[in-house]
C-alpha cells in the first residue's frame, strides 16, 4: 500500500475464490473502499491484474493491512476453516486495536466461534463469527449473511452486510442471529438441510427413473414443471440443469457418466452430531448424510451386489400417477427435513442462550443461499403466527400439505421397498412423521427393558413417581424412591 492511496473502510483475508468473489462484490458498492491481503502474495497481485475497476488496497504484511483501514477496523475472514483461520486471528490481533471488528466468514464449526469469540473479546477487539452461503456466486452476488457477534459489532457491520447480501422480496438477507457462534450454528443448520433436500431429490429422480423407464433430460422436464409449483427452490432448478447435461465425450447424460459416490466438507456431519448432542431427532438429515457415506463405500458395494433383492421386476401402471406421487412425497419429507433443523435451532438457541428468531433465519435463507426457496416464506409466517410452535410441521399451513400428500408419500415409500429401491431420506422422513403423530410408542417396552437390565426405573401413565420392578423372585413394583 502506497501512502497516498486512500483508507480502506472494511479489508479481506483470503483471497481464493470465496474471499476475492466477496471482495469484489464488497468493493462493487457505493461508497466502499476495500482492504485485501494474502498469504501467497501472487493471489493478491492476480486479482488486482484481473480487477483494476474494484481499486483494491492491497497489502503484502499483516502490519500494511491494518495500516490500509480506517477506524475502527473492520477485517472479514474467507480461509480454510479451522487452523488457517486461527493462524488469522492471531496475526490480526497483533495489529488490531482494541474495538477494531474482525469477522470470519469461513464455514467455522459453532463451537470453535464460541471459543474464538471469547478469546478475541479479552484484547477489546470484537470477534462476529458469520456463516456465508451461495457458493462463489453468491459471494460476488449477494450472499445470504448470517452473523453472530456482539449488538456492538452488529451496528458497524450490519449496514455493511446488507449493502452485499441478497435481497429477497425487497429484503436483504442478512440478521443479526445471535450472540457468538449463533451464526455458524445457523449456517451448519443450513447445511444439513440442504443435504436432506439434496438427498430427497436424488431419490425422486432415481424413484421416476427406474419405475417409469424415462430418460434424465424427461425428468429434467419434470423438474422443470415442478419447479413452477410449490416446490420451486434454487435445488429443484439446478436438478434440471444437470439432468438436461450431455456429456460431450460419450454423448450419454452427463449424469451416467458421473461416478456415482457423492463427497462431503462435514458440515452435514457437524449439523447430526451437534443434534445427537442436543437430543433432537434429525433422521432426514442423518439418513442424507449417511446415504453418501454408503455412496464411498466402492469395496463394500461391490462385496454386496449379488446379495438378493426382490425377485419381480418393477414398473409403475400410471407414470403420470406414480410421477405425482413422488412429487408430494418429497414435499412432505422437505417438511420434515425442515421441521428437523429448526427443532435444531431451537435446542441450540436453548443451549447456548441464543435469542434466535427463527422466523427472520427463514427469511434470510429466501435469497442468495443453496436452499433458498419459495417455502421459506410458509415458514417465516408460520412462525410469525404462532412464535412458540412446538414443532414446524404442525403449523396449519404444513399441516393441511402433510393431510395433502401423505397418501402418496405411502405409496412411494411402499413401492420403493418393494422394488429394492434405497430411499432412506423418504422413508425415514415417513418414519418420523408416525412416530411423531403416535399416540403411544413402544418406547413403553424400551422402559421395561431398561429397567430390567439396570433398574433404570419408569414412570406410570395412572400414577405420580417414579417406579422400579424386582424382575426376579416376586415380580413385585415398588417405588423408585424405597430403592435407594
Ligand atoms: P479455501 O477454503 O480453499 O482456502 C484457501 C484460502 O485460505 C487461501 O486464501 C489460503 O491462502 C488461505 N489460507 C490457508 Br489454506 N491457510 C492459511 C493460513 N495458515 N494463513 C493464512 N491464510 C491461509 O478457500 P475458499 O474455497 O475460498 O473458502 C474460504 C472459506 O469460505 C472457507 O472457510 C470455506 O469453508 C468457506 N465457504 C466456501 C464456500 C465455497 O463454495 N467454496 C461456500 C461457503 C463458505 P494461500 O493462498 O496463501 O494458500
Amino acid at each position: 500500500m502506497s501512502a497516498d492511496q486512500a483508507k480502506a473502510n472494511i479489508g479481506v483475508v483470503g483471497l481464493a475464490v470465496m474471499g476475492s468473489n466477496l471482495a469484489r462484490n464488497l468493493a462493487s458498492r457505493e461508497g466502499n473502499t476495500v482492504a485485501v491481503y494474502n498469504r501467497t502474495y501472487e493471489k493478491t497481485e492476480h486479482l488486482l491484474a484481473e480487477h483494476p475497476e474494484a481499486e483494491f488496497v492491497a497489502s503484502s504484511t499483516y502490519e500494511e493491512f491494518a495500516a490500509s483501514l480506517s477506524t475502527p477496523r473492520t477485517a472479514i475472514i474467507m480461509v480454510k476453516a479451522g487452523r488457517g483461520t486461527d493462524a488469522v486471528i492471531d496475526e490480526l490481533v497483533k495489529v488490531f486495536e482494541p474495538g477494531d471488528i474482525i469477522v470470519d466468514g469461513g464455514n467455522a464449526l459453532f463451537t470453535d466461534t464460541i471459543r474464538r469469540e471469547r478469546a478475541v473479546r479479552e484484547t477489546g477487539i470484537n470477534f462476529v463469527g458469520a456463516g456465508i452461503s451461495g457458493g462463489e456466486e453468491g459471494a460476488l452476488l449477494g450472499p445470504s449473511i448470517m452473523p453472530g457477534g456482539s449488538a456492538e459489532a452488529w451496528e458497524t457491520l450490519g449496514p455493511i452486510l446488507k449493502s452485499i447480501a441478497a435481497v429477497a422480496e425487497g429484503e436483504p438477507c442478512v440478521t443479526h442471529v445471535g450472540t457468538d457462534g449463533a451464526g455458524h450454528f445457523v449456517k451448519m443448520i443450513h447445511n444439513g438441510i440442504e443435504y436432506a433436500d439434496m438427498q430427497l431429490i436424488a431419490e425422486a429422480y432415481d424413484l421416476i427413473r427406474r419405475g417409469t423407464g424415462k430418460t434424465p433430460a424427461e425428468i429434467a422436464e419434470i423438474f422443470a414443471e415442478w419447479n413452477r409449483g410449490e416446490l420451486e427452490s434454487y435445488l429443484i432448478e439446478i436438478t434440471a440443469e444437470v439432468l438436461k447435461q450431455v456429456d460431450a465425450d460419450t454423448q450419454k447424460p452427463l449424469v451416467d457418466v458421473i461416478l456415482d459416490q457423492a463427497g462431503a466438507k462435514g458440515t452435514g456431519a457437524w449439523t447430526v452430531q451437534t443434534a445427537l448432542d442436543l437430543g433432537i431427532p434429525v433422521s432426514g438429515i442423518a439418513e442424507a448424510v449417511f446415504a453418501r457415506s454408503l455412496s464411498s463405500k466402492p469395496a463394500q458395494r461391490a462385496a454386496a451386489s449379488d446379495l438378493p433383492g426382490p425377485s419381480e421386476a418393477w414398473t409403475v401402471d400410471d407414470a403420470d400417477a406414480f410421477i405425482e406421487d413422488v412429487r408430494l412425497a418429497l414435499y412432505a419429507s422437505k417438511i420434515v427435513a425442515y421441521s428437523q433443523g429448526f427443532d435444531e435451532i431451537v435446542a441450540g438457541a436453548e443451549q447456548y442462550d441464543w435469542d434466535i428468531k427463527k422466523g427472520e433465519i427463514a427469511k434470510i435463507w429466501r435469497g442468495g443461499c443453496i436452499i433458498r426457496a419459495q417455502f421459506l416464506n410458509r415458514i417465516t409466517e408460520a412462525y410469525d403466527e404462532d412464535p412458540g410452535l412446538v414443532a414446524l410441521l404442525t403449523a396449519p399451513f404444513f399441516r393441511s400439505a402433510l393431510e395433502q400428500a401423505q397418501e402418496a408419500w405411502r405409496r412411494v415409500v411402499i413401492a420403493a421397498t418393494r422394488a429394492g429401491i434405497p430411499s432412506p431420506a423418504f422413508s425415514s422422513s415417513l418414519s418420523y412423521y408416525d412416530g411423531l403423530r403416535a399416540d403411544r410408542l413402544p418406547a413403553a417396552l424400551v422402559q421395561g427393558q431398561r429397567d430390567f437390565f439396570g433398574a433404570h426405573t419408569y414412570k406410570r401413565i395412572d400414577k405420580e413417581g417414579t417406579f422400579h420392578t424386582q424382575w426376579s423372585g416376586d415380580r413385585t413394583e415398588i417405588e423408585a424412591t424405597d430403592t435407594h
